[in-house]
């Protein structure tokens, strides 16, 4: 062996990590913890893809780097297996989703395996093993007996072509996004989760967490926290009240009508007979809309009257009833007053059904538009023989006229949420089943030892014709007793959604095996809360916000000992596929880009990305000005340009892969893929190679000496060392990456390289590209893996060089420079006298007269001639 081989060298070590278990949790407590976790994958049918390596390679670089810095590292993995797609395949082929599961996981193990990631294999959790979701049904237990699970009747979107249940983002149009099937609301009896009861504690608790800004922003608006207030308003000539929910109850002096959302309770009510036709139509085209449909701003606002009207409690005045699907049944009260001079829907619904609009907050032309400003305005027309709010700025205004509803008893201060509590059951087989019982009818827990609930052998996974889930299919699993009565009862047959399982592994990782409760408390104890948590940004909100809730719940049952589990989130840039670039000819002549969108009849030209090269922010064909169209896409099976990991690390080795990921650019950035790049990432590992093995013999250079390395070399290293413990700290993962290249490169001038130059080096190297680290420290003398080495440590001292560079001006200009010695670099006389005698700056002062010397210490020297 003698040139660098990745094939030679990364299984071995593989396997020899693995024999070895070199990344096994260390079970001491003494020492510092550091608990570094990774999104745990859904093992899909088509293997891992290369996004997943890219924020897998960042967290193994600081569980590698954190372990080499003294602290007792968790860095484990497993696997979110229950899902859809298992189940999907299972109905299409028979094959039971347990076995597609199976054989997924242990390709993905595979995979992972075979980039090298220090993962403490022992700690492998799988949420579809009875083992850990008998942990999943014990949590789901604790919130029941807390009142946080209840079952309700829930419009849920119903298919009945195919039997199911969809998401709402499984709905287009009123159709199923499959098929194009019709779907209608189908009240059915779920499971729901209180969530709501924690939204000011998920809320407070964003504050302090480090976490990207978007992210918790995503957080927040999703909660949705609204303060305002709640009024009645009497509805004339009846003995009926409408609630609204406002955030401006300081604009009731110009509430000039009011809406009921198509499904109001009410509507049906105080419809006059002469609009009750009207009205139905129209409920009946609201129920075909989806929510967001109904609230676009662009859209054309639709609506009826009623024909009833109500009494505006600031004004006395008769106001009309309309009904309109702006308004939803789901937010606030269903029902709003409307304030067209302040408000941009109720405006736009003014206009067009001829309503009154007046202004109550001076500051803008409401027959424009809704003056909306909440900072600037003052209050007018606002007035009645009890209250003035009258030249007050509108949050003033706001607390008067909560105080007077709540004195005259037609209203009170409310907080409304966007958040609705969480729908938690699914019509599916492949899900953990509800540790629950009905007897007589009505739910029972099945009590802590019968768990955990198992699912039942089957081989038919099909919904039911009317729509009943798989497993009420399993008879023999359905009919059961009530353990502790005996009594006949039946299973519950939904079972839970996905996100149950990936709400509390971070916990099950502390203590596996634990038998006695989700966690051990005190393995929970040293370990939590979870130090770094790297995963895509499209879990901002769902995950990341049902997890808290649990965590927090389980806080509630003394569980766990932190507030929030993940301390602190990044994540990772989506990968596109490689730069796609478009040139274009006119008559067979090239022509620019931004030309070619005003020329008639171009040709578009597919080029290579050697045909091209970047010039500024732009690609232009080579040699050339001529600019072209460059763009990265989403990677795609339809688009053809998935990069497949296999084949990179078939091809450049898993330190390659792992080196490039990194090296792409900023972690959290989208970034396109560039095969040519990988190439470029494997030849400096070759150059790394070559600094030190002797390619005929296989063994150690000759020039690797055991002798004291020079101050030179020293500094080289030392800046290397400072650069890459500060950007791994910071993620700056590429720059780290950089900073190695320029070692490499120095290095490689010099005829000697002392070990204690090398061996530094390659430790800051091995949390990027471990194989050939291992190697080489290895082939240094070492027969202890470098996980375990403790990291180099920077001196400031080695900075300094021997030398001090003096760049030298001639008027104003940088003609030349020179090094003087460190002990001369502060004296005048001799810096100057060197300067004049360098070669280049010579013919200068040749030609003219010196008239000044100017001498900046250890900075620069500047001459000027005439
Ligand atoms: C009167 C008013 C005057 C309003 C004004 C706004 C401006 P957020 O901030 O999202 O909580 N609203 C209340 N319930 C609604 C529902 N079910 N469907 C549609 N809109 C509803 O918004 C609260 C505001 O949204 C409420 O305050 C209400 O309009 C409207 F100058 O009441 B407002």
């Amino acid at each position: 062996m003698s040139s660098y081989k990745p094939e030679d060298i990364e299984s071995k070590w593989q396997e020899y990590w693995q024999e070895n278990k070199t990344f096994k949790t260390p079970e001491d407590h003494d020492k510092p913890k550091y608990y570094v976790l990774d999104m745990f994958p859904y093992p899909s049918g088509s293997g891992l893809h290369v996004g997943h390596p890219e924020g897998y390679t960042a967290t193994d670089i600081l569980a590698r780097y954190k372990r080499m810095n003294g602290f007792n590292v968790l860095h484990p993995i497993g696997w979110d297996a229950f899902g859809l797609p298992a189940e999907q395949y299972a109905v299409k082929t028979g094959t039971h989703p347990r076995d597609t599961t199976q054989q997924n996981v242990n390709r993905f193990r595979e995979q992972l395996q075979d980039l090298g990631f220090s993962y403490d294999w022992d700690r492998e959790v799988n949420t579809t093993d009875p083992d850990y979701y008998k942990w999943t049904q014990w949590i789901f237990l604790k919130l029941y007996e807390k009142g946080l699970a209840y079952e309700d009747d829930v419009p849920v979107n119903w298919c009945p072509e195919l039997g199911t249940v969809l998401a709402n983002e499984e709905v287009i149009d009123g159709k199923s996004e499959v098929g194009g099937f019709p779907v209608v609301k189908k009240p059915m009896r779920q499971w729901v989760l209180k969530i709501t009861e924690y939204a000011d504690r998920l809320l407070e608790g964003l504050d302090d967490l480090d976490w990207p800004e978007s992210t918790k922003k995503m957080q927040r608006d999703w909660i949705g926290k609204s303060i305002g207030a709640n009024i009645d308003f009497e509805v004339a000539n009846y003995d009926e009240e409408i609630r609204v929910f406002t955030t401006r109850p300081d604009t009731i002096f110009g509430a000039t009508y009011m809406v009921l959302a198509p499904e109001h309770d009410l509507v049906d009510k105080i419809t006059t007979d002469d609009q009750k036709e009207a009205v139905q139509a129209y409920q009946e085209e609201a129920a075909r809309k989806s929510d967001l449909e109904r609230t676009e701003l662009s859209d054309e606002k639709t609506g009826v009257f009623t024909g009833a009207s109500a009494i505006n409690p600031a004004t006395g005045e008769e106001i009309p009833i309309l009904v309109a699907d702006y308004v939803l049944v789901t937010y606030g009260t269903g029902a709003i007053m409307a304030v067209p001079g302040h408000d941009d829907r109720d405006w736009e619904f003014a206009q067009k059904f001829d309503l009154d609009i007046i202004e109550v907050v001076k500051g803008g032309d409401v027959s424009e538009g809704a003056y909306t400003d909440t900072e600037e305005g003052t209050l007018v027309n606002s007035e009645n023989d009890e209250i003035s709010l009258n030249g007050l700025p509108v949050d003033e205004a706001i607390e008067e006229i909560t105080n007077w509803l709540e004195k005259v008893d037609r209203g009170e201060k409310a907080v409304n949420y966007k958040l609705r509590d969480w729908l938690f059951s699914r019509q599916r087989y492949w899900g953990e089943p509800f540790p629950i019982i009905h007897v007589d009818g009505e739910p029972k827990p099945v009590g802590e030892d019968n768990l955990p609930v198992t699912l039942p052998e089957m081989d038919d996974f099909e919904p039911t014709e009317d729509g009943e889930p798989p497993l009420a299919k399993a008879t023999d699993w359905v009919n059961t007793k009530d353990p502790e009565t005996g009594k006949p009862a039946k299973r519950e047959t939904n079972t839970m959604p996905q996100w149950a399982g990936s709400c509390w592994y971070y916990l099950r990782y502390c203590s596996p095996e634990f038998s006695e409760g989700p966690v051990d408390p005190d393995e929970e104890n040293y370990w939590m809360p979870v130090d770094m948590y790297v995963g895509g940004a499209e879990h901002s909100v769902l995950h990341l916000l049902y997890a808290r809730f649990w965590h927090k719940v389980l806080y509630d049952c003394s569980v766990v000992s932190t507030k929030e589990p993940f301390q602190r989130l990044v994540h990772q840039g989506m990968i596109l596929g490689e730069m796609e670039f478009t040139g274009f000819k006119k008559d067979g002549n090239w022509i620019s880009a931004d030309a070619a969108d005003e020329v008639a009849e171009v040709e578009r030209v597919k080029l290579s990305e050697d045909q091209v090269e970047k010039e500024g922010d732009n690609f232009v064909i080579k040699d050339t000005e001529i600019t072209v169209d460059a763009k990265a896409h989403k990677m795609s099976k339809s688009r053809g340009n998935v990069v497949n990991p296999d084949d990179i690390v078939d091809q450049y080795g898993a330190d390659s892969m792992r080196l490039y990921e990194m090296f792409m650019g900023p972690l959290e950035q989208v970034k396109p893929w560039s095969t040519q790049d990988v190439d470029g990432v494997y030849r400096f590992l070759g150059r790394v190679w070559r600094l030190m093995i002797d390619e005929d013999s296989g063994g150690l250079k000759e020039s690797v000496i055991d002798s004291d390395p020079s101050k030179e070399q020293l500094k080289v290293l030392h800046e290397c060392i400072q650069k890459v413990t500060g950007d791994i700290e910071e993620l700056s993962f590429n720059t780290a990456i950089s900073a190695m290249m320029i070692f490499v490169n120095e290095a490689n001038k010099w005829d000697q390289h002392p070990k204690a130059v090398l061996e530094p080096f390659i430790k800051l190297l091995s949390p990027f590209a471990p194989h050939i680290a291992e190697e080489l420290w290895s082939k240094l003398g070492h027969d202890e893996s470098i996980t375990y080495a403790e990291w180099p440590e920077f001196n400031e001292e080695y900075l300094i060089s021997d030398t001090q560079l003096y760049p030298i001006q001639v008027n104003g200009k940088v003609r030349g420079e020179i090094h003087v010695p460190r002990e001369k670099a502060k004296d005048k006389e001799f810096v100057l006298s060197e300067a004049k005698a360098e070669e280049n700056v010579k013919k200068y002062l040749e030609d003219g007269n010196l008239v000044k010397e100017i001498f900046v210490p250890e900075r620069i020297v500047n001459l000027v001639v005439k």
